[in-house]
């Protein structure tokens, strides 16, 4: 179609479509609300409400809340889409798009009933838009660019209104060259708390919310690959990888809410040590109380929202992270061939003469590569790393530690430092006499359908070789 004739039906079309979502007059601007903008990628101490309906703030993990003004009881905010710096953990930079100086963007915090007014300036090279993911709105709102509204072109500023009708856990991203915005790290969180007390949602003494993202940034570049796929090898939690995550520092008995929301590509198994929750929340709302159950691990597909709830009724330093184990390392190489157990006693080093840089990884696993002081490229974080108070935790990306504490006050988000385990709660090394060999069984026809025609395979298992050390650094 040639391009007169396509602008010419585009015209036509956008004419005699009502659009909710309009771009500002000239008046009109000269009233926006002042952006606010944040640059620091630490938790912010949770926003309380200084006008409108009370709620108890949510924290959200390396982000924050946008402040709004009140207009004629209307709830105004400004999110600016731009390009923005993220440290998404010591020493690892990206340049990502987000919002008000962040990626994610800031958190959105309303009450149920609420009318909200979000005026949204496009900074980018690009046309945006966005979804308010999971809201009941006028289908003029949504926010699906060829479908609800223009696209916003760059330097314009559009205003999108709509009622926060339902109480719960939402998020908002862009529907317009979805796939290079969202790899970009463009999205944000949204919470509506309800109005009065609801029957399905507990007070609680902490929220926090993060969403699930992930990135493919080639070790030592700063700007993801936007025609990838599924196979990212960032995976983070805003836009941040451990250790570079907050940790969640709550009271000992402290009723704890976890929102998590998943704009990545892949579904995570989201796992806590050391406690029993609820899924108490879903992308729908509030769960009814008969359809919960006790678990440790729930999973978010791709698109989901879950809010987790549990007593934090054991002291402690307790994991809390994504159970798929590749989500738990940072960028690495994917083509390191399985070494576990292969002798490399001298091949190093004749491999050495031929290539200067070669590199044995992985003749114990994989363990040692945490401690490894092999060179990286600048603006790149190790595999796996994280210092704990008893060595490497030997962990990257989705990793994040729950720190209950009995002396931490309630509305203290401040990290009480490394648990100090109690004498006698600590697995220790056994020092007794060592077990003699086990004796194997010889005999076949133990199955009840023995194999008849096997014959005997000869496998020696390699035990770790204490006087080889055999890692040319
Ligand atoms: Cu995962």
């Amino acid at each position: 179609m040639e391009l007169s004739r396509r602008k010419a039906l585009f015209a036509g079309f956008a004419a005699s479509t009502t659009l909710a979502a309009t771009a500002v007059s000239r008046v009109a601007l000269a009233r926006l609300p002042e952006p606010v903008l944040q640059t620091s990628p630490t938790t912010q101490p949770p926003l309380t409400p200084e006008s409108g309906r009370p709620y108890n703030p949510v924290v959200t993990l390396n982000g924050w809340t946008l402040p709004w003004r009140m207009n004629n009881g209307v709830k105004e905010f400004h999110l600016i889409a731009e390009p923005v710096v993220r440290e998404m953990a010591p020493g690892f930079k990206a340049h990502l798009w987000g919002y008000n100086g962040q990626s994610p963007g800031p958190t959105i915090e309303v009450v149920e009933g609420d009318k909200v007014r979000i005026f949204v300036t496009n900074r980018l090279p690009e046309h945006t838009s966005i979804h308010w993911h999971g809201q009941r709105l006028p289908s003029g709102m949504d926010g699906v660019t060829g479908l609800n509204q223009p696209g916003i072109p760059s330097g314009k500023t559009f205003v999108y209104e709509f009622t926060a009708r339902r109480p719960g856990t939402f998020m908002y991203h862009p529907h317009a060259d979805e796939m290079t915005q969202m790899a970009m790290g463009m999205m944000g969180f949204w919470v509506t708390h309800p109005r009065k007390k609801h029957p399905l949602i507990a007070e609680v003494d902490r929220d926090f919310c993060f969403l699930l993202n992930a990135y493919d940034i080639d070790p030592g570049s700063y700007t993801p690959k936007i025609m990838t796929m599924l196979d990212f090898n960032i995976w983070s939690w805003n836009s941040r990888v451990f250790p570079g995550i907050d940790s969640l520092n709550v009271r000992l008995n402290d009723r704890v809410r976890i929102r998590v929301g998943n704009l990545t590509m892949t579904n995570h198994p989201i796992h806590l040590h050391g406690h029993e929750f609820e899924v108490t929340g879903t992308d729908g709302g509030p769960t009814p109380k008969q359809s919960r159950w006790p678990e440790v691990t729930t999973d978010v597909a791709v698109g989901q929202m879950r809010q987790v709830e549990f007593i934090a009724s054991e002291e402690g330093d307790w994991a809390f992270h994504c159970h798929k184990s590749h989500h738990t390392m940072n960028a690495m190489g994917h083509a390191v061939p399985t070494l576990i157990g292969v002798d490399h006693t001298g091949l190093a080093g004749r491999i050495k003469r031929v290539i200067p840089d070669y590199m044995v990884m992985g003749e114990r696993g994989m363990a040692d590569m945490a401690e490894m002081e092999m060179p990286l490229p600048e603006n790149t974080i190790p595999m796996m790393t994280g210092e704990g108070p008893y060595g490497s935790v030997e962990m990257g990306g989705m990793f994040s530690v729950l720190k209950v504490r009995n002396n931490q006050k309630s509305g203290d988000y401040s990290n009480p430092g490394w648990y100090k385990q109690p004498r006698g709660t600590q697995a220790f090394e056994w020092k007794g006499p060592q077990l003699p060999t086990a004796p194997r069984s010889k005999s076949s026809g133990q199955g009840a359908m023995p194999r008849s025609d096997a014959t005997e395979v000869e496998v020696q298992v390699r035990k770790p070789n204490k006087a080889h050390h055999g890692h040319q650094h």
